[in-house]
């Protein structure tokens, strides 16, 4: 694999190689917490890996391991010496939850994103996690635990909610209100993880399972990501999976009679085909 580093950010590394993208975290010494300043770069690199045509697929990892002592970690969620009274606090003194939007753009994107855990994937980085569509797992140092509730945080949306569907009420309540640890075998178990895979081969794998999805048709990897969706995310769900729907209807000869007609100030002229 030969990665090129698409641009310099201070909290995260951004790479390219032959259509596939890796944004991972970089701050490898705090367990890769993240800060105002890590969410705002990370809603920049995702947002180029969402506009660049060449790029399939988008892998969601982190470098390490920890200088001090040599830990890995794939995020321990936000970083509580930047948490103020309302939030977490950037370097303009604003009070930000803005991982929420990085959320966001990982569920809409219309790629499939891989998170690939090396180390501890804790609190908003548990989240992170259950909002990308695939996750693989280092199988000696992957560690699953959910402390929200140790530091009175609580990710009431995709971190909780949409995880109890993934793995249970049962087990999703046990998670979130216990906070144990759970190992990569555990999380597979339960359904949150993909592949259990030894760790010096979990970025390379990574890159290949990118590779199998890059070889089937983009439009039916969007189209049933936005399925698989919608059926979570209420109107913003449909309004996500029409505008796909409406860039294929504007491909037909009906949608061109159409804008053509209006150019051309006369009525359209739709041949009343209805197709059953
Ligand atoms: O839930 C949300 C949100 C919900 C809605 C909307 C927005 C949200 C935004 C964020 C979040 C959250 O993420 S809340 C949850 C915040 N995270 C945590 O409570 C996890 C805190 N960390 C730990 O529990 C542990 O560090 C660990 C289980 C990840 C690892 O334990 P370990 O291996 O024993 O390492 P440890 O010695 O604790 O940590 C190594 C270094 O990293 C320490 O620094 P040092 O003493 O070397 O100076 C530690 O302070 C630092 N560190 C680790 N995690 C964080 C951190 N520093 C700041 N923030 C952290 N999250």
């Amino acid at each position: 694999i030969h990665w090129e580093t698409v641009k310099e950010y201070e909290d995260i590394t951004y790479k390219k190689s032959n259509g596939v993208a890796r944004i991972a975290f970089n701050r490898p010494d705090v367990r890769n917490a993240f800060r105002p300043h890590t969410t705002s770069e990370l809603l920049d690199a995702f947002h180029d890996a969402h506009e660049d045509t060449s790029i399939g697929c988008v892998l969601l990892s982190a470098e390490g391991p920890s200088s001090k002592d040599g830990k890995w970690a794939f995020c321990s969620g936000g970083d509580q010496k930047a948490r103020g009274h309302q939030g977490y606090v950037g370097e303009d003194g604003y009070h930000r939850l803005n991982i929420l939007e990085v959320q966001r753009l990982i569920r809409f994107m219309p790629k499939a994103v891989i998170c690939v855990v090396p180390g501890w994937a804790v609190g908003g980085g548990h989240s992170l996690h259950v909002v990308c569509d695939l996750t693989l797992a280092s199988k000696e140092h992957a560690i699953f635990k959910q402390t929200d509730a140790d530091v009175t945080s609580f990710d009431a949306g995709y971190g909780s909610a949409y995880l109890a569907k993934m793995v249970g009420q049962k087990k999703a309540r046990e998670i979130f209100f216990l906070g144990r640890n759970y190992s990569a075998q555990e999380a597979y178990e339960m359904g949150m993880v993909n592949a259990v895979i030894p760790h010096d081969e979990l970025e390379d794998t990574a890159y290949e399972w990118a590779q199998e999805i890059m070889a089937k048709s983009p439009t039916s990897i969007k189209m049933l990501k936005f399925a698989m969706n919608m059926t979570d995310d209420g109107m913003v769900g449909q309004q996500v999976f029409a505008g796909e729907v409406t860039r294929l209807a504007y491909m037909t000869d009906e949608a061109k009679e159409g804008r053509d007609a209006f150019l051309e100030k006369r009525k359209p002229d739709f041949e009343k085909k209805w197709i059953p």
